[in-house]
């Protein structure tokens, strides 16, 4: 098999940028090491930044997200029983919408079967080969036969858990990283949302987080220890550990019902520098993770890919380089403001086991000066719905 630029990962930034270099009239192949149906219902990211939105209805794929998807423009904060709400839109102008990153995926990945791209599911033993030649090529197994896709550049989007970063020689990367001493437990429940916009709670009992994915559909998630089972936690004290966190002094009501779905995931910070070795360009997880509490990770992937469909389909225009050599820094820049982000909001709204009475008193001045400064409001909301210019 040969094709121009082989993608490994069908996640939001492999197949985002199998479509928009489709729609430069590059060709690609997508590798996928999981079912087609496992990745249409993996649970997971739900706030598209505005940039986000536009890119995806610029390149076509936004009908059903334009109707399903739930555009908001304000966020909560709740410490203490009391409640401030950060007015997105009127700080910014610009807003966010809650559409699920597997709704995402099922829109990119029919687009792509319908323009008669290809995406192999349920592909293994994926290796790159010749990467700092200018002939590289994927080796894979794909219905128990050993497969060789020949391409010119390869481009790494299969995760944090991926094979392709492996790839790049030790010498050859720099590694940042930062663990948390917490992870998120996450649930979808079959109930209505109780808040109108999601609701970002911090409490003596840990951090907790409502969110939502459609009218029926609520999505929470519980700060928890990280090495706990989830057997640990049966519905009836996920619901009663979200009734404390969330709990106000107004009489507001958390509504339980049905719990579809659960899992626990560690929290890091991670970056690899530079993003690209040779002919290898790494994208989205698989070249950074960030805490999910500022709903960058998702956005990350999406602006990594948008660049590289850039460079990619220039290179393949005019023979220009210029843009692929800027890639790496260019999206590293976007990428450490979503590192700084990221700690930033998890540090206002986490308990972390060490901290002391003056770390509380520290991180509630903080929630204050949220609620009394419009700079302080500010400075979180442009960054909350994503900056243009990085
Ligand atoms: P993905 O989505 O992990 O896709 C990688 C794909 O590669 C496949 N793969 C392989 N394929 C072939 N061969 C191999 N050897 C392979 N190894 C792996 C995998 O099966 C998979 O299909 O990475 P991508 O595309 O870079 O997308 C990144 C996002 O998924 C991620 O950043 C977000 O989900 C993070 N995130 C959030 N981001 C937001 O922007 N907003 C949010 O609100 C938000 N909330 C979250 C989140 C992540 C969470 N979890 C579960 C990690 C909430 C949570 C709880
Ligand atoms: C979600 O809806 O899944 C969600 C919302 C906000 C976050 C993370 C996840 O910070």
């Amino acid at each position: 098999m040969r094709t121009q630029v082989g993608i490994v990962g069908a996640g939001p930034a492999g197949l985002l940028l199998s479509h928009l270099l489709h729609l430069e009239g590059v060709d690609s192949v997508v590798l996928e090491a999981r079912s087609r149906d496992h990745v249409e219902q993996r649970v997971r990211a739900g706030v598209l930044e505005q940039g986000t939105v536009e890119l995806l209805e610029a390149a076509g794929v936004a009908g059903r997200l334009r109707r399903q998807g739930m555009v908001h423009h304000g966020i909560e904060l709740r410490s203490g029983g009391r409640r401030h709400r950060v007015p997105l839109t009127d700080l910014t102008g610009r807003s966010i919408t809650i559409y699920g990153q597997q709704e995402v995926v099922k829109d990119l990945i029919q687009a792509r079967l319908e323009a008669g791209g290809q995406v192999l599911f349920e592909v293994s033993d994926v290796r790159l080969e010749g990467l700092d030649g200018d002939r590289p090529a994927i080796r894979f197994r794909a219905a128990g036969q050993d497969q060789e896709l020949a391409c010119d550049v390869v481009a790494g989007c299969d995760g944090f858990h991926g094979v392709c970063r492996d790839a790049v020689p030790e010498a050859a990367r720099a590694v940042f990283e930062r663990a948390y001493p917490f992870a998120w437990l996450g649930v979808l429940a079959a109930v209505a949302p109780s808040s109108e916009e999601i609701v970002y709670a911090a409490s003596d009992r840990g951090f907790a987080l409502h969110s939502m994915r459609s009218p029926e559909l609520t999505r929470l998630y519980l700060q928890v220890d990280p090495d706990e089972p989830i057997e640990r936690w049966p519905d009836g004290r996920i619901w009663e550990e979200l009734q404390a966190r969330l709990a106000t002094d107004d009489g507001w009501a958390l509504e339980e019902g049905p719990i579809l779905d659960k899992g626990i995931t560690g929290m890091r910070s991670f970056v690899v520098e530079p993003m690209r070795h040779g002919r290898l360009f790494l994208a989205g997880d698989a070249a950074h993770i960030v805490p999910p509490t500022g709903a960058k990770g998702m956005n990350l992937a999406v602006a990594d890919v948008r660049v590289l469909a850039e460079a990619l389909a220039a290179w393949y225009r005019t023979g220009a380089t210029g843009p692929l050599e800027a890639w790496s820094a260019t999206c590293l820049r976007r990428v450490w403001r979503a590192q700084d982000f990221s700690t930033w909001m998890t540090g206002l709204l986490h308990r972390a086991p060490g901290d002391d009475a003056f770390q509380r008193r520290v991180q509630q001045a903080r929630l204050d000066y949220l609620a009394t400064s419009e700079a302080a409001a500010r400075s979180l909301a442009e960054n909350y719905v994503g900056l243009e210019r990085v």
